[in-house]
């Protein structure tokens, strides 16, 4: 209960992640009426509270970050948890499982990315700000405060497992890096599967080293080799596949290798592998743009000659037979961008790009509880 009270400031009811007073408003309500079967913002901050009390016990945490900082072309994934909710809990009545936890949505300041890139005067304005306390030692950042909930819920619940839903790919910075502690500390081996169109392994951006071009570089040092990275349908890079695999040690399938092989041949030489190396438990990390734009169009960067879904969907099951998937995100959905894209629009956005995302989401969903 302790680390209830300490993480419950930096969090706020599912939805709530944006900060706005009226934009969106009505469609805050709507997840509240699903989920809660409750629009008065008290009644569902009472609520809300009460369902944190299972944290310890529960089997599955969700937890939303509201933040598109670390994006840097198209934002707008800010508003992927409201969506993303809305579309999975219309399919599946997660509210009524005992087994299940919404912890809510980091209380995100747009402006700010990682406590590390702050001076003190303006750490001390922003914990005024969210905690009416300037002398509190609470992180103000997305990144950091995402950090601080999860290794805090790890402490508190060892065996539970958490989605988390972004967000700029930044996000899984933290989501990774504590679920890749915390199982070192378990003594687990794990793997890290990456979907996405590009291999976000730069090394900064800018000056910045943690973004969403850069997240991957950042967490390889917590897997027990870089070898333990795999990265699936990359197609949108300035060098080649050997040269991610020499200068970084990590392996690549990018979309046309998928696409030849099929699902089934590359699930199999990646279980292969894993089995040999020991694997454990696996964590996924789905990056919305590793789909085709012709069924994920509303992301920042969207790019054709992607995976579909039913593709990842196929790999991921017969993954899923060999190995417990034990964390998982799904980033960069941006439910107001709508760009034209190469190929005739097929499919209305960002409907389709939600539908997507609710089939990968319902899958972690299944073989997570
Ligand atoms: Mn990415």
């Amino acid at each position: 209960m302790s680390q209830n009270l300490s993480i419950r400031p930096m969090l706020c009811p599912p939805g709530n992640g944006v900060f706005t007073v009226n934009t969106a408003k009505e469609r805050k309500e709507e997840l509240h009426q699903l989920y809660y079967q409750e629009k008065n913002p008290q009644k569902v901050e009472e609520q809300w509270l009460k369902s944190l009390e299972k944290l310890k016990d529960t089997k599955l945490a969700l937890l939303g970050v509201c933040s598109d900082c670390g994006g840097g072309i198209q934002r707008g994934a800010n508003w992927g948890p409201l969506f993303l909710r809305q579309s999975l809990y219309n399919l599946n009545p997660l509210y009524k499982n005992p087994n299940f936890v919404d912890l809510g949505d980091i209380r995100v300041i747009p402006h700010l990315l990682h406590d590390k890139y702050l001076n003190e005067a303006t750490i001390k304005g922003c914990r005024k700000a969210l905690y009416n306390d300037e002398s509190s030692k609470l992180p103000v950042s997305p990144l950091s405060q995402t950090e601080e909930v999860l290794n805090s819920f790890y402490e508190l619940n060892p065996q539970g497992k958490v989605i988390t839903l972004g967000g700029d790919h930044s996000v899984s910075y933290p989501a990774v890096k504590t679920y890749l502690q915390h199982k070192l500390k378990q003594k687990k081996k794990v793997a890290l599967i990456h979907f996405d169109a590009h291999t976000d392994l730069l090394h900064e951006r800018l000056g910045i080293d943690l973004c969403f071009g850069s997240w991957v570089t950042h967490i390889l040092s917590d897997l027990p080799g870089p070898e333990y990275c795999f990265q699936l349908g990359i197609r949108s890079s300035g060098k080649d596949r050997g040269h991610w695999e020499q200068a970084f040690g990590i392996q690549q399938f990018w979309n046309y290798e998928f696409k030849k092989e099929g699902a089934k041949k590359i699930s199999q030489l990646i279980i292969e592998d894993l089995k040999k190396k020991g694997v454990e438990e696996i964590y996924v990390s789905f990056d919305i743009d590793a789909l085709d734009e012709t069924e994920a169009s509303a992301t920042g960067t969207p790019e054709e000659n992607g995976l579909m879904v039913d593709e990842c969907l196929n790999f991921l099951y017969l993954l899923s037979e060999e190995f417990a998937i034990t964390g998982a995100d799904l980033m960069e959905v941006a439910p107001f961008l709508n760009m034209p894209t190469k190929k005739p629009k097929i499919n209305p956005e960002p409907q389709a790009t939600l539908l997507a995302a609710q089939s990968i989401l319902n899958f972690f969903v299944e073989c997570m509880l």
